[in-house]
């Protein structure tokens, strides 16, 4: 595999975006080597300028289920693109997505609709403390939920993947507000209680940023006892796992209710879109109802309307599909497993619906420490070889992997297969 093409993109884009890319992980320092430029998506392939082709399991991090240029999605874009590309102003179509996803959840009356899952949640932890009247929030070191300043403080994905706990260009007033517990260890929680006065409490119930770390049941029943204790806010964030890790996500899963939940990724269909939603009552805070403000030009854009209904509602119409996506999440996680047994190697792997993760680790990971102790030179190795072998996986051990509708079972073989043969490679250096 040449990456001629790549290499000489990769300059070029160095000269005029930081770093050459628009988001930091893309830049694959972690795992070394040129990140392929991409000229295009296939179903389950990508392929790239130099015409190498990938079986994909980054899936634009999370939200093409169905693979990329599904034709229903594709098909309703194209239509609402003849009508307008942005109107600020209301269409039906923000309607319908609404109540395709109001329809799922007992505890979601209303959402809102903004332009990226980090602008869903900076406006849900405004909505929570608007409604407590309260500032300080608790989350949890290894979540990441977004790149808004007050969350911005030992937040997993990008920032583990550079080792940078926080950034800089955050004013120590805002995170002074920001609360950090363990995941997965309640005593942590209730010690930041102790001390704050607590608006909310915001979580990836499913922790996708850190590696996929899932919540346990028990700590999230004991979080919800607590936040009600304290007539706290649970916040669940499902910018990643909505619509991927089940019909209903993290909630299809536990039977923890929270108060706030915000999306991403799936319900836009592969376009920029975001959501959050609550009950009548803590929605109705929101402008013009209510006092607490959050705006956009692009929210409820009707092209990214119009990609997110198409996807919701294929989905919807066929919810056995997260059966056949786990299953094969599973079949390639225990491939995996077996390939690096058969070198001497352990790996820690987990799976919920479509989500897949793996760590180079002995042993079991609950939370972003356990995460920390992974081997991620060994990582980067697996990672260029299984690239080289035509398998595009997350590029830092601390993303998640997910499998869309278009990866056959064939596919899924092809990757074991590439697994065993990488594990050897980089054992015998
Ligand atoms: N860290 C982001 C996903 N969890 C990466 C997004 C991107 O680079 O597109």
């Amino acid at each position: 595999m040449t990456y001629e093409k790549s290499i000489n993109a990769f300059k070029e884009a160095y000269k005029v975006i930081p770093g050459g890319v628009d988001s930091p992980v893309r830049a694959f320092n972690s795992v070394g080597g040129t990140p392929p430029f991409i000229a295009k998506g296939e179903g389950a392939y990508l392929i790239d300028i130099d015409d190498n082709r990938y079986i994909d399991y980054v899936q634009s991090w999370g939200p093409l289920i169905f693979g990329h240029c599904d034709s229903d999605i594709e098909k309703a874009v194209i239509e609402a693109v003849k009508k307008g590309l942005s109107f600020g102003a209301p269409t039906l179509a923000e309607t319908q997505l609404a109540k395709e996803i109001v329809s799922l959840f007992d505890n979601i009356d209303k959402v809102r609709f903004v332009s990226s899952g980090t602008e869903a949640v900076m406006s849900a932890i405004r909505l929570a403390r608007g409604v407590t009247n309260r500032d300080d929030i608790v989350k949890f070191a290894g979540c990441y939920h977004g790149h808004s300043d007050s969350l911005l403080v030992q937040a997993g994905s990008g920032l583990a993947t550079f080792g940078t706990p926080s950034s800089p260009g955050v004013p120590s007033d805002l995170t002074k507000h920001t609360f950090v517990a363990t995941y997965n260890d309640i005593n942590s929680v209730k010690k930041c209680f102790e001390t704050g006065n607590i608006a909310c409490v915001i979580i990836e119930p499913i922790a996708g940023n850190m590696g996929l770390v899932p919540a346990e049941e028990s700590f999230l029943k004991e979080l919800r006892a607590l936040c009600d204790k304290h007539g706290t806010l649970l916040i669940f964030d499902e910018v990643m796992s909505g619509f991927r890790a089940s019909l209903k996500g993290a909630q299809g899963i536990t039977s923890v209710i929270p108060d706030i939940v915000t999306w991403g990724k799936v319900i836009g269909g592969g376009m920029p879109v975001g959501a959050f939603g609550a009950n009548s009552k803590i929605m109705s805070y929101l402008s013009p109802e209510g006092p607490v403000y959050q705006a956009g030009t692009l929210s409820g854009n009707p092209v990214a309307m119009a990609a997110g209904l198409a996807s919701l509602k294929k989905i919807k119409s066929n919810p056995a599909i997260y059966v056949s996506l786990s299953q094969k999440a599973k079949r390639l996680m225990d491939g995996f497993s077996k390939a690096a047994a058969s070198v001497g190697l352990i790996i820690v792997t987990d799976v919920r619906g479509s989500m897949f993760g793996f760590f180079f680790s002995k042993s079991p990971v609950r939370n972003f420490d356990d995460a920390l102790k992974n081997d991620t030179q060994m990582f980067a190795k697996f990672h260029q070889a299984m690239l080289g072998r035509g398998i595009y996986l997350a590029c830092s051990a601390y993303e998640t992997g997910f499998i869309s509708t278009a990866i056959t079972d064939e596919m899924i073989e092809e990757t074991i297969k590439a697994a065993y043969e990488s594990m050897e490679e980089i054992v015998k250096g």
